[in-house]
């Protein structure tokens, strides 16, 4: 089910030792793209590490991939590894994935299911909420209820599991959960199945890839497969349409049209909620969107991937259920499938894009979807993104690389940045 693939390029990173953090900070130029050290230096990527990734929540699975006791998926974010686990008594657990006897990873599979979590090296056996149930050959003094695996905050939203490193986690993951969830809980995510997850290695910063997710200036020309059903308008001030994407637009406000009425007369939630200041940790928007074509899905024509849909709905025409979350997720929700990815760093220039495909738990493969059929928009768009992505960061580690405006299509790009630019402030004042 799992494959992986590989975008191409490589870059230079900058030499250890020479970034002066506090004033990269203090000089970041608002409405421009980054210096080229926030990309490219090995001591961003470790402040990076400490201010954003253990300190804000982090979507890593989908709560169809851990569907029954046992059931666990193994999650590396930069060094830190996490177990998310279905538990006996059905919860999700998040637990570090580091033995407590010599602290040994436990588990190195990158999904399974066990009854145990055992670890390999000297068979200490802890039960799947952590607590560590038998240690071979301990003195009569060793007192077992100290040495469980060490817990993680763990949170899931509509279905998506996030899990949080700090030992105080930012409490305003409160409101995105109340917020999103009318927008995607009628799409039953808790009765889904994986049908596929696609991992792909992006030769760039974490943060390029973000910022390539959060605009569609790149999308008219960039992403043929997506802007099928896609409208390459996202982000344009309705304004400032260019003059050659007009009859898109045109046909986007019919179709914005329709689908509002739609989910008004269904009791859906439609209208855009962006909550993504920077004194927020849990920054997100949410909002439904239209599509083109059939207007149902992420096909080639727009008409769905899947016959069964996810819920009983009387109509395929629901067009998108989407949802941003700072750093590392973006969500689709459809009538007949979920999209999720997840972006992880592996490195100052090497990300991991992880694409999950749901469906409802009943679909049948071959009958009610094609898996081609199902993955072929995104997989497509993901690799044109993965080149994208490459091509930057080659050019931000030139040495020639001055940093440029954003343009206003271009405004969710600037959010996320200052957001970013904002958690690194906070952790080097602390
Ligand atoms: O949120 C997304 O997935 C889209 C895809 C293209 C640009 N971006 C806003
Ligand atoms: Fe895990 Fe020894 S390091 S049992
Ligand atoms: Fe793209």
């Amino acid at each position: 089910m799992t494959t992986l693939t590989t975008a191409t390029a490589t870059s230079t990173p900058t030499a250890p030792g020479t970034t002066d953090l506090a004033r990269l900070v203090a000089d970041r130029a608002p409405g421009f793209s980054l210096d080229a050290p926030f990309y490219t230096s090995p001591e961003v990527f470790d402040l990076d590490l400490a201010a954003v990734w253990a300190r804000s929540w982090i979507f890593v699975a989908t709560e169809a991939e851990i569907r029954e006791p046992g059931d666990f998926v193994t999650v590396d974010i930069g060094p830190y590894s996490v177990i998310v686990v279905r538990d006996d008594d059905e919860q999700v657990s998040a637990l570090r994935n580091v033995c407590r006897h010599r602290g040994s990873r436990v588990l190195t599979e990158r999904s399974g299911s066990v009854g145990n979590i055992v670890c390999g090296y000297h068979r200490w056996t802890y039960a799947t909420d952590g607590t560590l149930l038998h240690a071979g050959d301990q003195a009569p003094t060793f007192d077992r209820s100290c040495f469980g695996l060490r817990r993680v905050h763990v949170r899931t939203v509509s279905g998506l599991v996030f899990v949080c490193l700090a030992d105080e986690p930012p409490a305003d993951v409160e409101e995105m959960t109340a917020t999103v969830a009318p927008y995607l809980d009628p799409h039953q995510p808790l009765r889904t199945k994986v049908a596929a997850q696609h991992d792909l290695v992006e030769h760039a910063n974490w943060k390029l890839v973000m910022e390539n997710n959060r605009e569609c200036y790149h999308c008219e020309g960039g992403h043929p497969e997506l802007t099928c059903t896609f409208f390459p308008t996202y982000g344009y001030d309705r304004d400032r349409i260019p003059a050659r994407l007009m009859p898109a637009h045109e046909r986007y406000l019919a179709a914005e049209a329709e689908l509002e009425a739609a989910c008004l007369a269904r009791g859906m939630a439609f209208a855009e909620v962006e909550a993504l200041e920077e004194d927020r940790v849990t920054a997100f928007r949410v909002q439904r969107e239209a599509l083109d074509g059939a207007g149902e899905s992420y096909t080639l024509d727009g008409t769905v991937a899947s016959r069964r849909l996810l819920a009983d709905f009387d109509t395929p025409r629901l067009g998108r259920a989407s949802v941003h979350t700072q750093p590392n997720g973006w969500f689709h929700f459809l009538s007949d499938h979920v999209v999720t990815f997840a972006v992880l760093p592996l490195g100052p220039d090497r990300t991991l894009v992880r694409t999950t495909w749901l469906v409802h738990e009943d679909a049948v493969e071959g009958e009610d979807y094609d898996l081609e059929r199902l993955t072929q928009v995104w997989d497509h768009t993901n690799e044109e993104d993965g080149e994208f992505c490459a091509r930057a960061q080659q050019g931000v580690a030139d040495p020639a690389y001055i940093p440029g405006p954003y343009s206003p299509s271009e405004r969710q790009v600037e959010s996320f940045v200052a957001w970013y630019v904002a958690r690194l402030r906070a952790e080097l004042a602390r």
